[in-house]
């Protein structure tokens, strides 16, 4: 059967006579080789390759770089969703959740959690950790943690080698995690195809959290832990917020949720499908990975 070019570009033979072409001396050539074989098993599915190569990109993402670029070509199929919100507002519970929902539909999962360093979750990742144990049991769920602490080339760009890097493992959708606060979040998150703002009454100034910049890039607002008071005043705010921004082709819909009881998940979902769907259909997922691409490649970076 005859090989497309993208087809061929996948191949081992492909890169081969690309090495031969640039003329590598020896050593190049092995580390080119290691590269190659790491990224083979990653995309055969290989977890302990891709926890490896994710480890790789905390510490040096420079001797990542190789590698991610020839993992580029195997990466496009997974959806990305950022789970954002204050600390404590459900964004793990709720993950946590919908991952079940998906896995019943025979889905696979890649979960990225951003290790907030926020003064008022000290503990956050080993609540994060207990509260998704069963999940790490199941094959078709990844979950990797990371700190916002260390990474000399940028969190948000560790974040997005590491969704390329789940991409190509296989997982069909992949969450990102993380406490939406401040810049450094936003530009997390951005990567992200829809993005899931989670608020919860009793915030005291609610409204000014959320508003914190990052109102903007909620494609889907929940408002969790509806089982307490003030769940309808903090959602008539959001919606007043909402009526001021117009000028997009969605309007970002309100939900309220109760993740502990499992409330409200199943309609998350399907707004989730239907950004999804919206995005295609309006030929804005093109547009959003491309512009995205363009900057990693402006940057040099993959
Ligand atoms: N009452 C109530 N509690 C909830 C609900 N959803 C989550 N919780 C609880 O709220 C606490 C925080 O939930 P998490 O899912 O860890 O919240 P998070 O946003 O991931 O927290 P950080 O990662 O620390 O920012 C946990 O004790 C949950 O059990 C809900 O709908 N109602
Ligand atoms: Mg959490």
């Amino acid at each position: 059967m005859a090989l497309n070019v993208e087809q061929l570009k996948k191949t081992k033979k492909f890169y081969l006579w690309e090495l031969k072409k640039e003329g590598l001396t020896e050593s190049k050539r092995a580390k080119y080789l290691k590269a190659l074989k790491i990224v083979e098993k990653i995309i055969k599915g290989d977890r302990r390759a891709a926890a490896k190569l994710i480890t790789l990109v905390e510490n040096n993402f420079s001797q990542a770089q190789g590698i991610l670029k020839k993992l580029y070509n195997h990466t496009g199929n997974a959806l990305v969703i950022g789970i954002t919100g204050p600390p404590g507002s459900g964004k793990s519970t709720i993950t946590d959740k919908i991952t079940k929902i998906l896995r019943g539909q025979g889905k696979t999962v890649g979960i990225i959690a951003i290790d907030p360093t926020s003064p008022f979750t000290g503990g956050a990742l080993l609540g994060d950790r207990i509260r998704m144990q069963d999940l790490s049991l199941d094959k078709g769920v990844f979950i990797r943690s990371m700190s916002t602490r260390g990474h000399l080339g940028g969190l948000s760009q560790a974040t997005q080698a590491t969704v390329k890097i789940l991409d190509a493992l296989g997982k069909d959708i992949i969450f990102i995690e993380t406490v939406g606060v401040g810049q450094s979040e936003v530009d997390i998150v951005k990567v992200a195809d829809t993005v899931v703002l989670i608020s919860m009454p009793g915030m005291g100034d609610d409204i000014q959290i959320i508003k914190a910049g990052i109102m903007e890039i909620g494609d889907i607002f929940v408002i969790n832990k509806a089982d307490k008071e003030g769940c309808e005043r903090l959602a008539t705010e959001i919606e007043m917020m909402l009526d001021l921004n117009k000028n997009s082709g969605w309007r970002p819909p309100v939900l309220k949720t109760i993740a502990t009881d499992n409330v409200g998940i199943k309609k998350l979902l399907e707004e989730i499908n239907r950004h999804i769907k919206h995005l295609k259909e309006s030929g804005e997922l093109e547009q959003r990975r491309r512009e995205s691409a363009k900057k990693r490649g402006n940057l040099n970076r993959f």
